[in-house]
């Protein structure tokens, strides 16, 4: 059997690209090396080069599909083509419940403008206008977005100026906007900050009611793709701490509206929502820590965290014993699984978040990550955050003028600071860090930012590994090569994969496909000419 050293993947990877390209791929493919006191470097969060075919999307998915898709009682209208509208509309398995068959979700509806050539030409504000008004008289929403495409950057819509007429002509909706323009940025992740700063703008601390509770938090970056978020909040209702409101996923209005009441934030997916917890820490104080529910015992020890920032005994106390309640069944899943998974090896290829989160349930079935990577995460990700904090925040990240601690103390129980965080850390649970996905991942491991579809085909072909997960783009490409793989955005038709019932499901499904026989009946490329594979066997 041939083997290839981490370095001589890289190589392979790089050797058909013009040397400039390779150049410039060659910073954002990383061999996870033991290198005294730092992590290695990688660069991230930097254009594709013009021609190859990225698996990222664009600053519109981020802004309308991502953060702001996920909430269940605010019409959000598409102002472009109708595409854009139609393949951001549930798509990613965000599911919802409204609790009450006449509480209002608009999340089976698809808003759009529907621009024609007509209005590219003549401008498409008159035909904004009248759709707001058109959702306004169907549905009185507490709310209406309207996210901006491409074209309207391009022709020079004032999608802020038609939000601002109608909102003040309604008095009883609130209607804002987004320049989410596709283009802008690099990838979707110019459209989560975009998201948050609009929504931190226009609607956090309107509402100083929020839900009454003994633990309050917000959870921020959780989307219930795949029901994820309702098994989370089984979770928290059962330990007695109140989720007083989800970024986003089964969000309200009013929750969005009340988060600042919380007394701290549980932040899942960093990448998408940071921006949220930095402008929620600096105008009302409130600090977050890093969670992870994804995995048992990340969600136990995710669990640990939030009880031990509160410090109150009787919850520290109830966290041990719902943990003890759940383990049982998630190990005796794990444990008539990890026979059929043990040693198998997992690639990782996921958004801003996932490739780091998931590699926590591959180790609980004693499977590798060998390989993984973001599509559009920063660098701060990668690397974690002591590394390099000053990357937290980017250039226009702060553009709310009114970032002021809010003079109402009277709302908000005593936080702790900064300082007591810190403080807190010598009890070995890390409150702020997020780790990072290089630290965590093994030495020798090959980390790819933007991975691109070439390299993707090229790596499953060298490393062949046992699964490899990534989104619909990468599907069945992947499976043609006879390489299972999981779609790790949408969960395919699965889920929740959180929590302690996700880690369930998720043990199950991957027995079921790394063990699956029918791929053996697949033949590869290289398996039907093993002459082609001579060029690819290291010597
Ligand atoms: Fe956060 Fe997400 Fe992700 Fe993300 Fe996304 Fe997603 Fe994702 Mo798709 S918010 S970064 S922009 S965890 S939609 S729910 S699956 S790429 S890894
Ligand atoms: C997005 C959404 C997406 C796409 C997933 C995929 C999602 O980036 O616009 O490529 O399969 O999770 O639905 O990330």
């Amino acid at each position: 059997d041939t083997t290839m050293t981490a370095a001589e993947i890289k190589e392979e990877l790089l050797k058909k690209y013009p040397p400039k390209v390779a150049r410039k791929r060659a910073k954002q493919i990383m061999i996870n090396e033991a290198l005294e006191n730092e992590t290695p470097e990688i660069t991230a969060n930097v254009r594709t080069i013009p021609g190859i075919i990225t698996m990222r999307g664009c600053t519109y998915a981020g802004c309308k599909g991502v953060i702001m898709g996920p909430t269940r009682d605010i019409v959000n209208i598409t102002h472009g083509p109708i595409g854009c509208g139609f393949y951001s509309w549930l798509t990613r398995r965000n599911q919802t419940d409204a609790y009450a068959p006449d509480a209002a979700n608009y999340m089976t509806y698809c808003f759009s403008t529907d621009m024609q050539d007509k209005d590219i030409i003549f401008g498409g504000e008159k035909k904004l206008e009248a759709a707001i008004q058109e959702a306004y008289d169907l549905f009185h929403p507490k709310g209406i977005c309207v996210f901006a495409t491409c074209p309207v950057g391009l022709i020079g819509d004032d999608i802020h100026a038609v939000a601002a007429k109608m909102k003040a002509k309604f008095g009883d909706c609130n209607v804002f906007a987004f320049s989410c323009e596709g283009y802008k940025g690099v990838s979707q992740s110019a459209g989560h900050h975009i998201a948050n700063n609009q929504v931190f703008k226009h609607l956090v601390g309107l509402d100083d009611q929020g839900k009454p509770g003994k633990y309050r938090i917000n959870l921020l970056g959780e989307y219930n793709i795949g029901g994820d978020g309702f098994e989370i909040d089984r979770i928290l209702n059962k330990c007695g701490v109140t989720n007083i409101a989800t970024f986003s996923g089964n969000s309200t209005y009013d929750q969005f509206a009340s988060s600042h009441t919380a007394d701290l934030n549980a932040v899942m997916c960093h990448r998408s929502i940071n921006y949220v917890a930095d402008m929620l820490e600096t105008k009302y104080g409130i600090p977050w820590v890093k969670v992870n529910f994804i995995g048992a015992n990340a969600a136990a020890k995710s669990l640990r965290k939030i009880a031990s920032y509160f410090g109150d005994q009787e919850l520290i106390d109830r966290v041990e014993e719902v943990i003890a309640e759940e383990m049982p069944a998630v190990r005796a899943v794990a444990e008539e699984v990890r026979p059929r998974t043990e040693g198998k090896t997992a690639m990782l290829f996921v958004g801003g978040s996932r490739a780091h989160h998931y590699q926590e349930l591959f180790k609980e079935l004693g499977m590798k990550t060998i390989s993984a990577g973001y599509e559009f995460a920063h660098r701060d990700d990668y690397e974690g955050r002591q590394v390099i904090p000053e990357l937290k925040v980017d250039a226009d990240s702060r553009n709310i003028e009114e970032l002021e601690v809010s003079p109402d103390e009277r709302l908000f129980r005593p936080r702790k600071s900064q300082e007591e965080l810190r403080a807190l850390e010598s009890s070995g649970l890390k409150f702020k860090d997020y780790d990072g996905l290089i630290p965590d991942m093994e030495r020798g491991a090959v980390v790819i930012d933007d991975l691109n579809q070439y390299e993707a085909e090229k790596l499953v072909e060298l490393l062949k590994p046992d699964i490899f997960c990534a989104g619909i783009k990468e599907k069945f490409s992947i499976q043609k090569l006879g390489v299972p793989m999981k779609q790790l955005h949408s969960y395919d038709s699965g889920g929740p994969y959180a929590g302690f019932r996700g880690a369930i499901n998720f043990y199950r499904e991957i027995d079921r496909l790394v063990n699956s026989r029918v791929w053996g009946y697949l033949k590869a490329p290289w398996q039907e000419n093993p002459e082609l594979s001579a060029t690819y066997v290291w010597e």
